[in-house]
């Protein structure tokens, strides 16, 4: 079973300037970021490694869980707590053999893979772009809050809101209906990762009301 969580927080590599990996995502849980994931599309096999025994070490220490993006043996040489897998990547099915009850995530981007994904037992999905995105290359057009309304009410696993997600607009993706957050730029990039962590928080209590 995974843990239910509100706030998930991906690496990426363009940190406030000076910021070390280890030191922003350890700001992040600080300030209240519930999953952390390792998503590193450059790093060679070693470095991949030695960062993801880092974070496995630091989610550890906070216990809360670690998610592996696309590297399935990686989650397993590291004991992550699970794996995140894009559409083109190892099927669930497959994944689930080599992984047993770790926790599987899966994006989707139209609302036949979210019911799919819920089929073949992902523990979770991400849903998006939201908006369009710098951070993830080869990613689909945003498919916007009409995404979110329907995965709301269709999915039948947790989901995870994503893609383009700031503080500025991240009222109306709560008041469509995410109760759970994913933001990379947003929070890796700023100067207070702690106090971005916490504002992202307190618009999910809020439930997208605030001012
Ligand atoms: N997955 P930012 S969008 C990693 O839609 C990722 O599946 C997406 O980064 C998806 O918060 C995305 O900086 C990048 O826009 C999100």
């Amino acid at each position: 079973m995974m843990p239910d969580f509100r706030l998930y927080a991906i690496t990426g590599e363009n940190f406030h300037p000076g910021r070390s990996l280890l030191e922003v995502m350890e700001e992040a849980i600080q300030g209240g970021a519930d999953i952390i994931q390792l998503r590193d599309k450059t790093s060679h096999k070693d470095e991949l490694l030695q960062k993801a025994k880092a974070l496995r070490a630091l989610t550890r220490k906070y216990g809360i869980p670690f998610i592996v993006n696309d590297h399935v043996e990686l989650a397993l040489e590291t004991d992550a707590d699970g794996i995140h897998l894009g559409q083109g990547d190892m099927p669930i099915l497959q994944a689930r053999q080599r992984v047993g009850n770790k926790i599987i995530g899966i994006s989707t981007h139209a609302v036949e893979e979210a019911l799919l994904a819920g089929q073949q037992g992902a523990d979770y999905i991400g849903a998006g772009p939201v908006y369009a995105t710098q951070t993830k290359a080869d990613v689909v057009a945003p498919v916007g809050l009409s995404y979110i309304r329907e995965v709301a009410e269709k999915s039948r696993v947790p989901f995870v809101a994503i893609g383009g997600i700031k503080l500025s607009n991240v009222d109306e993706v709560i008041r469509a209906g995410a109760t759970r957050i994913c933001a990379v730029s947003e929070i890796v990039g700023s100067e207070n990762v702690a106090g971005t962590c916490r504002a992202f928080l307190a618009k999910l209590d809020q439930g997208g009301q605030g001012v």
